[in-house]
């Protein structure tokens, strides 16, 4: 039967080549199959520019250029780690890149997808954060520096932002409820996809008569998280490595 594939922070990196394998699996012998796979964001550990063409990351996009050849459309949303991936990595791998906020049409069903980090407003300082490196001439003057120094900053701000989070406590870094029913409301949907919190669930509630739904990938550290929807329903599963 046709489906459509959601992922998010799988966290590539060279340094886990067991989530490499995991991710090609997939790519190979599930994506391949499948009417459309969205990868909403933090696909990287993180990014610092699409002309950081190393072996890994040729292999990579080897395995998304295997799947757009083949016809099935791959959908990508940038997520807070891997935000600078751009129209090169596009071009080389046949990915549409989208904006950081969609409505798609899954199955009949209108259906928010997003990475997720917007939800959280609560997280003030990395609201704050996020607004300066989205700023374009910041990322292109970053952009304009070579890869060595862009790797050290990438790695400072890494380190900054693993030592912030010491602090901060759990539902800080969770989604603010509020917002998600804003931007539900604002696009008139009721439901939702997103990453980033790695805390990966299906929550469903009533609010004024009308029944909401909001699914929550998780991260691929320990296991692999795939949401398979089609025209009856969405399975959330979260997969040991051993079975891809
Ligand atoms: O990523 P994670 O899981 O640790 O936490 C996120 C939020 N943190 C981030 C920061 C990223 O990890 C770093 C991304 C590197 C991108 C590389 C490209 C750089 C491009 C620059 C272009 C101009 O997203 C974290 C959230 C958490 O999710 C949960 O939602 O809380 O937010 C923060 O930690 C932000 C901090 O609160 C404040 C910022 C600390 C950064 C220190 C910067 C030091 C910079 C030194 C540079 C010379
Ligand atoms: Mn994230």
């Amino acid at each position: 039967m046709s489906h459509t594939l959601f992922i998010a922070d799988l966290h590539l990196s060279p340094t886990r080549p067991d989530i490499t394998d995991c991710f090609e699996r997939f790519m190979k012998q599930e994506a391949i199959n499948a009417d459309a796979l969205y990868v909403l964001g933090d696909l990287f550990e993180v990014w610092i520019g699409d002309d950081d063409n190393s072996p890994f990351h040729r292999q990579i996009k080897a395995a998304f250029s295997a799947v757009t050849e083949q016809g099935v459309p791959v959908y990508f949303i940038h997520g807070n780690r891997d935000f600078l991936i751009g129209q090169r990595f596009a071009r080389e791998t046949g990915v549409t890149l989208l904006s950081e906020l969609e409505c798609i049409d899954l199955y009949g069903t209108p259906t928010l997808i997003l990475h997720g980090d917007t939800l959280c407003l609560e997280d003030v300082d990395y609201q704050a954060f996020r607004r300066k490196v989205h700023q374009r001439w910041l990322q292109r003057l970053f952009l304009s520096l070579p890869l060595t120094w862009r790797r050290k900053i990438a790695a400072k701000m890494r380190a900054g932002s693993a030592n912030a989070n010491q602090q901060k406590s759990t539902s800080i870094m969770d989604v603010t409820p509020q917002e998600v029913q804003r931007q539900l409301d604002n696009a008139n949907v009721c439901h939702m996809i997103h990453g980033h919190t790695h805390r990966p669930h299906i929550h469903q509630w009533h609010q004024h008569g009308t029944e909401y739904r909001r699914i929550v990938l998780g991260d691929w550290y320990q296991h692999g998280s795939v949401l398979m929807c089609n025209e009856q329903d969405c399975d959330l599963q979260t997969r040991d490595f051993t079975h891809f």
